[in-house]
């Protein structure tokens, strides 16, 4: 979805809601030019415009976008529910059209809010002027047929990635079966095959030679155009400002979280490294090179938790794991999804609507393609909320469910908010919510709802840490190298023939792995990841991944907690809930650190809350790594 405020659905393709918000963008790039399409009469009637805008003018303006934006985004978002839910032919047309047509308006309103930029006006009308502004997460350029070039380019991208198929012992096979065979399989050879077939998905041309890779480059050229129009340097550029500070500040401010948490990082590749050379031995997995990306049991090597099993520290390993447990206690996709509503409930949320469960998609239907990477929408700005999930039985889609979830009670709680205020305080906040309940799913917790009958003591504490290391921790790097890429990519520093090789080059430097077989630049690797052909940004996961142990930390001072924080459950406190609403009710109404504060009593993002979570893991992972040659 390109233009922001429609943009509810989260994670979704063609519907991808981005926090706009900037009060600090280049107000003297922001020029005032009218579209080049603009007929002579809107050009003159702009020029008298500019004359002498009037706060009464501006306020005009502002409510004429929150209407239209209100009964459009509804028509939108329904369109994108059905092709998502049922991508056909005629869906696809219909999402191409209505994306189009949103794209054109979007860009016209960023290029009319422009008007108001020397104007003095109460912070609220500002601020909603600078949503406007940033709303249309790919602005097409203004000339005739752009923006729908643009949208055919982006349906035919996400209709590959989602219909993306490989052949697999005679079988064809989907990307949602693909995953999990990622986190099961130790065969290496095998893993090799699923992980290089599936990177052929984003090469593989449709009848008229089109491939995710081709239209990716149409995509970026046709994108900064339009950001470039709309007064930003380059849709990364744009991509950047939507953070309440300068765009190279926040690129900044990404480097610094990191290197708040680095440390960690380093530890666990060494350690994990060791352990999967073990496990494989020196040809497979060499003490001094950085890892095979296909044996870290994910697809995209971006979290590590299906090796659980195989890092679980000595005498330390949990005494139950949560995928046998769902399966063996009969927990099927309704009945997981019911345990994270109980989770909200108990901290004071109201139950989800019948229409949730209604029309929500929590398991793949056989019948038809449908979008199966997991969002969660509100199509009509008030409680028509649902998931669309393939939801399989297992402690992954366990955390999946929560973090969608934390979408829809977000999404709930501000919807009383202007439609142009009505997304997360920032990106990374949109993903840290269901992420911060995650954090409370507990041994304690999970035996108080009859998933587990023996909680582990506290010999058990390491292991229970690397768990949530490898899923937490190992996440950062890709988190942040993603749009890395991206931003190199908008910038023009990588083309077309360097994509692949920027991308490697991001992947060993941040990541410390490496891909089994030699790629090539005939290769488009990053897109075999939903977040690239989707246009989905990824710096909002990597600050989630902050936020989420910031927010846990304040949550359980809230309650009271005084041991571990990793044996912190909040479960059941009210106390946590109506201090977590007031931050979720605030939507974007205000600079993030006042929503940060609201919750948290800081007004800073903070990786210091994830060391602390994880001190004790740390600790013994320098014991261990002792005498190990670290690093790649
Ligand atoms: O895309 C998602 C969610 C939808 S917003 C399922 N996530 C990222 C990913 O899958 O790569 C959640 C964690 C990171
Ligand atoms: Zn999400």
């Amino acid at each position: 979805m390109k233009y922001r405020h429609i943009a509810r659905p989260f994670g979704a393709f063609a519907a991808v809601s981005v926090l706009a918000l900037s009060v600090a963008c280049d107000r003297d790039a922001a020029d005032t030019e009218t579209p080049a399409s603009a007929p002579d009469s809107e050009m003159q009637e702009a020029e008298a415009e500019d004359a002498a805008p009037t706060q009464a003018d501006a306020a005009d303006f502002i409510a004429e976008v929150e209407q239209w934006t209100r009964d459009f985004g509804e028509y939108y978002s329904r369109i994108a529910w059905v092709q998502a839910t049922y991508i056909n032919y005629d869906t696809n047309w219909l999402i191409t059209k209505v994306d189009t047509e949103f794209t054109e308006k979007g860009v016209e309103f960023a290029n009319e809010a422009k008007r108001f930029n020397d104007l003095e006006l109460p912070e609220e009308m500002r601020r909603k002027l600078e949503a406007i502004k940033l709303g249309v997460n790919l602005p097409a350029p203004a000339r005739p047929g752009a923006a729908a070039e643009l949208a055919e380019i982006n349906t035919r991208m996400g209709a590959a990635y989602e219909t993306g198929k490989i052949e697999l012992d005679g079988k064809q096979v989907p990307r949602s079966e693909l995953e999990v065979m990622m986190g099961e399989i130790r065969d290496p050879a095998k893993l090799q095959e699923i992980w290089t077939k599936w990177r052929e998905v984003p090469v593989a041309g449709d009848d008229d030679g089109n491939t995710i890779k081709s239209d990716y480059a149409k995509m970026v050229t046709l994108a900064n155009e339009g950001a470039r129009e709309l007064g930003y340097a380059d849709a990364g550029a744009m991509w950047r400002s939507r953070y309440d500070m300068d765009p190279d500040e926040f690129a900044a401010e990404m480097d610094r979280l990191w290197g708040q948490v680095k440390p960690l990082y380093d530890e666990l590749h060494c350690y994990v490294r060791a352990e999967l050379n073990e496990e494989y031995g020196d040809d497979v997995v060499p003490l001094d090179q950085p890892i095979r990306a296909d044996l870290l049991g994910n697809m995209w090597a971006q979290t590590w938790g299906n090796l659980n099993d195989l890092a679980a520290p000595e005498g330390a390993s949990p005494s139950y794991d949560l995928t046998e447990q769902l399966v063996s206690k009969g927990y099927d996709a309704k009945k997981i999804v019911e345990t994270g509503e109980g989770f909200f409930s108990s901290l004071g949320f109201e139950p989800l609507p019948e229409t949730f469960w209604e029309r929500s998609m929590i398991t793949k239907p056989e019948d038809r393609e449908v979008a199966c990477h997991a969002s969660a929408w509100n199509l009509d700005w008030h409680d028509d909320i649902r998931i669309k999930m393939c939801t399989q039985v297992n402690a992954d889609d366990f955390r999946t469910v929560h973090h969608e979830l934390g979408h829809n009670y977000y999404q709930r709680a501000y919807q009383d908010k202007s439609v142009l205020f009505q997304t997360g305080a920032n990106g990374g906040f949109h993903e840290a919510i269901g992420d911060m309940i995650s954090l409370s799913i507990t041994p304690e917790y999970l035996k108080e709802i009859g998933l587990i009958d023996e909680v582990p003591d506290a010999s058990k504490d390491l292991g229970l840490l690397m768990n949530e290391a490898l899923e937490g921790v190992a996440f950062l790097p890709f988190g942040l190298l993603m749009d890395k890429w991206r931003w190199q990519v908008f910038s023009g520093e990588l083309t077309p023939e360097t994509y692949n090789e920027g991308w490697w080059k991001l992947r060993e430097e941040y990541q410390g792995i490496r891909p089994p077989v030699e790629r090539g630049s005939q290769y488009f690797d990053p897109g075999g990841k939903y977040h690239i052909p989707g246009n989905v940004s990824y710096e909002r996961y990597f600050l989630a991944r902050i936020l989420q142990f910031q927010f846990h930390q304040a949550a359980c001072e809230i309650a009271g907690w005084e041991g571990p924080l990793h044996r912190c459950s909040v479960y059941g406190s009210k106390a946590v809930g109506a201090r977590f609403n007031a931050m979720l009710e605030m939507g974007a109404s205000e600079p993030w650190p006042e929503a940060l504060a609201a919750f948290t009593g800081s007004r800073e993002m903070d990786g210091s809350a994830m060391v602390a979570y994880f001190q004790p893991l740390l600790d013994w992972l320098e014991e261990q790594n002792e005498g190990r040659s670290c690093g790649w």
